[in-house]
Parts: structure tokens; sequence; C-alpha cells
């Protein structure tokens, strides 16, 4: 892969809006990028191996738990600098962002506001260090977009629970010590059980052959008579609502990394553009490429833009769900439309390894499926401006 020379785009001098701790945060993660992640994400993307030596580095940019508060071991910052740190870590790769998404917002974010004091205690400060690894299992084989229609289940065994089901496409599963778990109990009320590497009856086979986040580890969970010990249900919070809010947090998220790989690919394209000869000039003075590269920059514009204000939204603890929904569909799509322009541009080198745009490219395609189809996000605003729910 070339050297990343990667200059961020900022048409609207949006670091105006910023403040010096988020500049702070936003820079050192650009900075371990640069060097830790370019340098081997391809080699990892096109083995489809998880890059296990990148947990530490994830862990000292503050990635796991940004907005966790210093006494569980998190990094205490708002949700702007959450949103900074996603932005760089996807420009890198969308499965590194996957990584850190699910740690922090769908396994330390549960914890955090539906876990007891001693689950906090327990498992927070090993989850912000890295020393812990985890995973979300919503997801089942019969329900992906519907998950209220799950049905693992467990059972009160009197000192136990027995916990029984499948779930899949479970991002970090083949490699989690801990994995945060949605099941039905027997009246079918949705609860968050934390289920442990080792515990009889628990395995989590890695799903192969996908085309799109090769670099993160993707798996089942399946539970064959699992004996959950009582103290690991989450017993602040109940009902479908539970997983949804944590999805709120990683959603808020992808809205921010997917800016990330659209710069990273509106940036490769400028540079390629300036560089490439074709009939005496660079492409870049072609009306056609013109076009494309200006329309790049004005989408990230407006992207950024969106981020920014849903960011200063949830700071102020305002940012509905409908909200952040808007925030992650356009984003995605924009991303995605922005790595299939930009692969044009570079011709046949974009198809290439030597860039990273088909990897964004690929990439996206799980984003813009995972936490809440495309389909799904709109018709969340339909709801929202409507009142009526056209899900089923
Ligand atoms: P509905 O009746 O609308 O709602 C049930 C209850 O949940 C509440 N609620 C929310 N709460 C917090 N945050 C949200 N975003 C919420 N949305 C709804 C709602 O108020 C209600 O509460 P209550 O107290 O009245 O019971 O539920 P529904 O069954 O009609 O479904 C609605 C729908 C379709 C929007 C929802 O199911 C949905 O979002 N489906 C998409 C599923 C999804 O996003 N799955 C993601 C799995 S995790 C993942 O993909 C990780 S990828 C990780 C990575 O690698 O980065
Ligand atoms: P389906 O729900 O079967 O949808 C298929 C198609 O039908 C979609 O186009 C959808 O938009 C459309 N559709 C469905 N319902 C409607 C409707 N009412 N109206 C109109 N159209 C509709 N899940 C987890 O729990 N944890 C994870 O860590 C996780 N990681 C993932 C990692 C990867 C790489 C991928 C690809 C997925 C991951 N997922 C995870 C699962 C992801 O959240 C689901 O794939 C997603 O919610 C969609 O579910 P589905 O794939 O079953 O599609």
């Amino acid at each position: 892969m070339k050297p990343d020379l990667f200059q961020a785009p900022d048409y609207y001098n949006l670091d105006d809006l910023l403040t010096e701790e988020h500049k702070m945060v936003r820079d050192a993660a650009r900075e371990w990028v640069k060097r830790d992640v370019s340098p081997i994400i391809e080699e990892a993307a096109q083995e489809a191996k998880f890059p296990k030596s990148i947990i530490s580095g994830l862990a000292e940019i503050g990635a796991f738990g940004p907005y966790i508060p210093e006494e569980y071991g998190g990094a205490g910052l708002d949700q702007i600098s959450y949103g900074l740190i996603m932005q760089e870590i996807e420009r890198g790769d969308s499965g590194v962002r996957s990584t850190a998404s699910v740690q922090s917002s769908l396994v330390m974010y549960p914890i955090y506001k539906y876990g007891s004091e001693e689950q906090k205690k327990k498992f927070l400060p090993k989850l912000a260090s890295g020393e812990f690894m985890g995973c979300f299992g919503l997801t089942e084989p019969d329900h992906g977009s519907n998950p209220g229609g799950m049905v693992t289940n467990f059972k009160d065994k009197g000192d136990h629970y027995l916990l029984n089901g499948a779930k899949l496409w479970i991002s970090n599963s083949p490699f989690a010590d801990i994995a945060v778990v949605w099941a039905k109990n027997e009246e079918g009320r949705i609860h968050g059980l934390i289920v442990e590497r080792g515990m009889e009856g628990f395995s989590t086979p890695e799903t192969h052959n996908k085309w799109s986040l090769r670099a993160s580890a993707t798996g089942e969970l399946i539970f064959d008579n699992v004996k959950i010990p009582k103290e690991n249900l989450l017993p602040n919070k109940s009902g479908l609502g539970a997983p949804l809010g944590c999805l709120d947090s990683a959603r808020f998220g992808i809205a921010w990394g997917a800016i990330g790989a659209a710069m990273d690919c509106y940036d490769t394209a400028l540079r390629y553009a300036k560089e490439r000869m074709q009939f005496g000039k660079p492409i870049a003075g072609f009306q056609l490429q013109q076009k494309k590269l200006a329309e790049m920059i004005t989408e990230i514009t407006k992207a950024q833009l969106l981020a920014w204000r849903l960011g200063v939204l949830r700071n102020e603890g305002k940012a509905t769900s409908a909200q952040i929904s808007m925030a992650k569909r356009n984003n995605v799509e924009m991303a995605l439309n922005i790595a299939r322009e930009a692969r044009q541009v570079l011709g046949a080198m974009g198809i290439t390894g030597e860039y990273s745009i088909m990897r964004h490219m690929m990439n996206l395609e799980s984003v813009i499926t995972y936490e809440g189809t495309h389909d799904i996000h709109l018709l969340i605003t339909g709801m929202d401006i409507t009142g009526i729910p056209a899900f089923s």
C-alpha cells in the first residue's frame, strides 16, 4: 500500500467550532492511525485477519469508552470527542472502528447504564484498557431488522439462569472475552446478560468468506444450556428499549465514522487526479473529474455539519433517536457514494490494494446494513414525522 499522505479536508473551517481538547483528541487519533493502522491494514484485510496488535493503541487513544467516566477507566470525554475519534479510526478502516464501536457503545455503555456497581467495577476498567474485549449479541438468524421477535431465551433455575439460543453476525465474537447478550425471560421480557468465555455450552464460531469488513472478526454466539450466574443479569433496564438505547450511541459514532472513510476517499482521489496525466494534462483539469471532486467535498461538508450539530445536541442531552437515525443514514450513504465515485477517479488503480478506496467501499456495504439498515432508518424518520409506524 502507498504511504499514508492523508490531509483532512475542512472546507467550512469546522475546526473553529472545536475546543482545544477536541482538536487534541482528534489529532492524537489521527496520528495513531497514520502510524499504527495504515501500514498494516491492507494486509490484514487481504488476509481477513483482525489485527490484534492494534488493541493496545485503541485503548491508548481513548477509543474504548471515550465518554465513560474516568472512575471506571473511561476517557471521560464529551460526545464530539467521541465522534472525532470514530471519524479518525474509520478514516483508517471501518472494521477497526467497528471494534471500537462495539467495545464502547455496545458493551461498556450497557454495563455502565444498566449494570450494577459490582458489574461496572468488575468489567469496565478491563474493557477500557483492552485487557477484556467484548461483543454484543442482538441479531439472530431469523431476526435482524426485527430484534423484538428474538427467540434466544433464559429460564430461572433458582440459583442461576439457563440460556439457550443463537446470535448471528456478531462483530468481535470470535475473540471476545465477554458478550452482552439480549434474551427473553419466561414472560417474554428482553433482558441483557453478560456471558463469559469459558462458560460451558457457550461457543463463538467465526463467519468466513466476507467481502466486507475483512479486518474485523465476525461470528456467531451459540448458547446450549449455558448456566449464567444471577449476578450477570443487567439489573437496571429491560425491554427492547435497552438494546436500542445502546444502538443510539453506536449509530451516533457511525455517523461520524463514515465521514472519516469519505474524507480518505476524497483526499486520495484529489491527490491522484492532480498527479495523473492523460491527454497531456492532469485529469483534475477535466470538468467531469472536477464535478466528482466538487460534489464530494460538498457532501462531506454537509455531513460534517450534521454530525457536529448532533454532537452538540447529544452533549446537551437533547438528541432524539430519530435525529441519530437521520445522521447515520445520510452520512453512510454519502460515504458509500463518495467511495464509488473516488474509485472511478483512480481508473484501474482504484481496484487495487495500493489505495484504500476499494476497501472503504466494500466496508461501507456492511456499515449501510448494520446498526439498522438504510431502509429501517428511513422508516424511523418516516414514523417520526408522520407519527405512523410503517415497519409491519
Ligand atoms: P418499538 O415498538 O418501536 O420500540 C420498542 C421499545 O424501544 C423503544 N425504542 C428505543 N429506545 C431507545 N433508543 C431507540 N433508538 C429506540 N427505538 C425504539 C421504544 O420507545 C419502545 O419502548 P417501550 O418502553 O415503549 O417498550 O420497536 P419495534 O419492534 O417496532 O422496532 C422498531 C425498529 C424497527 C426501529 C427497531 O427494532 C430497530 O431499530 N431495528 C433495527 C435493528 C438493528 O439496528 N440492529 C442492530 C444490531 S447491532 C449491530 O448491528 C452492531 S454492528 C456493530 C459494529 O460492528 O459496528
Ligand atoms: P433483514 O432484516 O433480513 O433485512 C433484509 C432486507 O429487508 C434489508 O434491505 C432491509 O432493509 C429490508 N427490510 C427489513 N424489514 C423491512 C421493513 N419493515 N420494511 C422495509 N424493508 C425492510 N448484529 C449484532 O447484534 N451485533 C453485531 O455486532 C453485529 N455486527 C455485524 C457485523 C456485520 C459485518 C454485519 C453485516 C452485520 C452485523 N450485525 C450485528 C447484524 C446487523 O445489525 C443486521 O445485519 C441488520 O440489523 C439487518 O438484519 P438482517 O441482515 O437480518 O436483514
